[in-house]
Parts: structure tokens; sequence; C-alpha cells
């Protein structure tokens, strides 16, 4: 039809177009993939040894400067929740101090209880803060922060805690070793030290004066102190923390 532009199939124009490209290698690798009949790509091997060696190298960089950080992040997380849990303590003595007119003994052995010789002043904190009696729960303990490491029972229940049980319960700091406590009159006795269990290990424990001071600390109350960080007794001192 005249005046009309008609776009056909021009066989004979394509065929050497086709011959050629079938002439062509069936595959091409290259940095992008290789070419499968059909027009498949698959991937190649994206990266050298070179190039591997880097990246480990850049991942080896980056975990040795977060993992520090992470560590030191989960460290002052857990000395700022060991302080929260010290205040709180110091709270709920400073009432038991208001009712009775004194803070908890260094060892219930005061109260006319055979004790054994590990860490009777937490241990009498923890019962004497547990009373049922009236005026009683000054504290609201963390199920998962109590324990009895050194699994002691009494004949009797000498604070009327509330547990249920002849156990005689410490608490323990954010780090997993029980707390270290000590009443005022206990400060200054001839060899006035306590054994106190961490982990596997019983130790001394004994308050310590101030070095500024050159006086116990808190000398008219009580002292009571985590282990710290690096879970080894200090007395009070370098990582542990305390009520002062
Ligand atoms: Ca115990
Ligand atoms: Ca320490």
């Amino acid at each position: 039809m005249r005046g009309r532009s008609v776009r056909c199939h021009d066989e004979r124009r394509e065929a050497p177009v086709r011959e050629a490209r079938e002439a062509l290698p069936a595959t091409s690798p290259s940095r992008e993939g290789t070419n499968f009949p059909g027009g498949r790509v698959v991937p190649s091997s994206a990266f050298t040894i070179v190039e591997l060696l880097v990246v480990v190298a850049i991942i080896g960089i980056l975990a040795g400067i977060l993992i520090p950080t992470v560590v030191g992040a989960r460290l002052r997380a857990k000395t700022h929740a060991t302080k929260q849990q010290i205040d709180q303590f110091r709270v709920a003595i400073v009432a038991y101090n208001t009712k009775y007119g004194d803070f908890p003994p260094s060892s219930l052995a005061r109260f006319g209880v055979r004790v054994n010789e590990t860490n009777n002043g937490i241990e009498s904190m923890v019962a004497c803060l547990s009373t049922d009696q009236p005026g009683g729960h000054y504290i609201e303990w963390e199920e998962k922060s109590l324990c009895n490491v050194d699994e002691d029972t009494v004949s009797k229940n000498p604070t009327k805690w509330w547990f249920g049980d002849l156990q005689l319960r410490e608490v323990m700091d954010t780090f997993g070793n029980v707390f270290v406590y000590f009443h005022h009159r206990d400060y200054a006795k001839p060899g006035a030290v306590a054994k106190y269990r961490f982990g596997e290990e019983t130790v001394d424990c004994t308050p310590k004066k101030s070095g500024a001071t050159g006086a116990f600390h808190n000398p008219d109350g009580f002292m009571i102190w985590s282990i710290g960080p690096n879970g080894k007794n200090d007395d009070g001192e370098e990582d542990d923390i305390g009520n002062w």
C-alpha cells in the first residue's frame, strides 16, 4: 500500500547476524559473572584471596575496638546496678533501725542462735530486713538475687522472716557474689574478721579505715560492700563498691 511505512521481518538481512552470534564462544568469563547459553548469568567468585584477607583484617580491627567497648559498658551497667542495690539496702536498714533502735547485727548469734562461721553479716542483714513482724517488710527482694551459698540452716527463726524455711540466705550483687556486711560495733573488735564465700573460695573480710580520714567508714552505722567487678575481696577498697 503506497504512503504507508511497514516494518516487516526481513529474514535475509538477519541471517548473517545470527550466524555471527552463534560463532562466538558459548561462555565468556568476566568479573560480573559467567554467560551461559540462553542468557543465564551465574555469579563467579567475587573476591580474590587478597580481598578476603583485607575483609578479615577489617573485621578483626572492628572486633578489637567493639568487644572491649561492649564489655566495658556491661561492667559499668553492673556496677551501677550494684550501687542501686546498696542504696536500697541502706534505706531499708535505716527504716529497721528506726523501728528497733539498732542496725542488723554482724551475726545472728546475737539473737541466741548457733550459726556457722561463713557469711554471718549478710545472713543477719537479710534475716532482719525480711522480718514479718508488724512494721516489717523493709525490702522486696529480687528472687534471683537471694541465695544460700554455704547451704546453712538454723534451728529456729530468730527474726520471724517470711521465707517459710530455716535457711540462712544471702543477697548477691549483679556480679553473682554475696555482699559483705558489718555492724559498727564489730569494726574494731580484735580480729574483726569475717569469713565469706565467693564462688568456691572462702576468704577473710575486714572493715578498713578510710585513707583520707583515718577513721572507719560510717563509724556510727554499718558497712556493706560488694567485692566488685574483679571478683576479689579488697575489704571495700580498689574496685569494691561500698556504702560510703
Ligand atoms: Ca547461708
Ligand atoms: Ca574487688
